[in-house]
């Protein structure tokens, strides 16, 4: 299978197994990471997604350009619509997703890590959007995306001269939260997850939606809908679970409810 999925404790782990072509995306891929979504939103256990590549070269080296070099404006069109949608999904997925980077993330496969809510990056992790250096441009949402996360001034610099840049002055403009020695990666990233599934999934879910809403320009809009859904957590048994755990001086017993 090109992608794998396996659930380790509260965590759905989504591995790019397409080592020997550098985990590029084939439309096969773009399904099985649909797949592996599908899998982990089925799975009550799961708080927690990780992305990462297999192999020790590569987290994905963007679309499949032996899938893309023939196609027409309107094959392209459908190929850009299948990435985006997939990305869109796990911008949108109930429980954060966590994108372990483990070698390069160029074209498409950097446009993926873009639509994680948290990167960690190997040591020898490698970021880029190459696109104008094989004719075409950012489609997959990095014109976007990546000057939201990285801000305009460091986007524009990668997106118009295809520069790959290294793990740390990823880290430095924020494209990646932190950088690990590569053989702590999936390790460092299991450990983020496993303290983020021990919280109120009620209260991470919320928090997520509400978050993503930042980038959406309607401050104000999104201040007022703060307060609802602020106020929505103290119906929920999470709230009062937490609170009487911090009270009682306990763990707390969540269930999402
Ligand atoms: N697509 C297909 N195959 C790939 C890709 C790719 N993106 N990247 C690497 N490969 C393959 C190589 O062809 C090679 O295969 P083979 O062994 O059969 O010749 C194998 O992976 C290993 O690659 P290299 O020999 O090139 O390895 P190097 O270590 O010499 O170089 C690089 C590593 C620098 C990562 C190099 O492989 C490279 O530059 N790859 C292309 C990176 C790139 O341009 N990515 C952007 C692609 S465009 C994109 O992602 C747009 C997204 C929006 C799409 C919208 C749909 C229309």
């Amino acid at each position: 299978m090109p992608v794998d999925f396996e659930r380790q404790g509260p965590t759905g782990v989504i591995t790019l197994n397409r080592p020997e072509a550098l985990n590029a995306l084939s439309l096969e891929m773009l399904d099985g990471i649909g797949d592996a979504l599908d899998a982990a939103h089925a799975d009550e256990a799961i708080r927690v997604v990780i992305i990462t590549g297999a192999g020790d070269k590569a987290f994905c080296a963007g679309a499949d350009i032996a899938v893309m070099h023939t196609a027409t404006p309107l094959e392209a069109r459908a190929f850009a619509q299948r990435g985006h949608a997939i990305l869109n999904r796990i911008e949108a997925f109930a429980h954060p997703v966590i994108a372990a980077v483990n070698g390069y993330a160029l074209g498409g496969g950097c446009e993926l890590v873009l639509a994680c809510d948290i990167r960690i990056a190997s040591d020898r992790a490698k970021f880029g959007q190459p696109e104008v250096k094989i004719g075409i441009l950012p489609g997959w949402g990095g014109t976007q995306r990546l000057a939201r996360v990285a801000g305009p001034g460091f986007a524009k610099e990668l997106i118009f001269s295809g520069r790959i840049c290294d793990a740390d002055e990823a880290a430095a403009h924020g494209l990646a939260n932190r950088v690990v020695p590569h053989a702590q990666l999936l390790e460092d990233a299991g450990a983020l997850a496993s303290q983020i599934a021990e919280r109120s999934p009620w209260a991470v879910t919320a928090a997520k939606q509400m978050t993503n809403l930042a980038f959406d320009g309607d401050q104000a809009g999104h201040l007022a809908r703060e307060l609802d859904v602020f106020a929505l957590a103290f119906a929920t048994e999470d709230q009062r679970e937490g609170m009487s755990a911090f009270l009682e001086k306990r763990k707390p017993r969540f269930t999402g409810r």
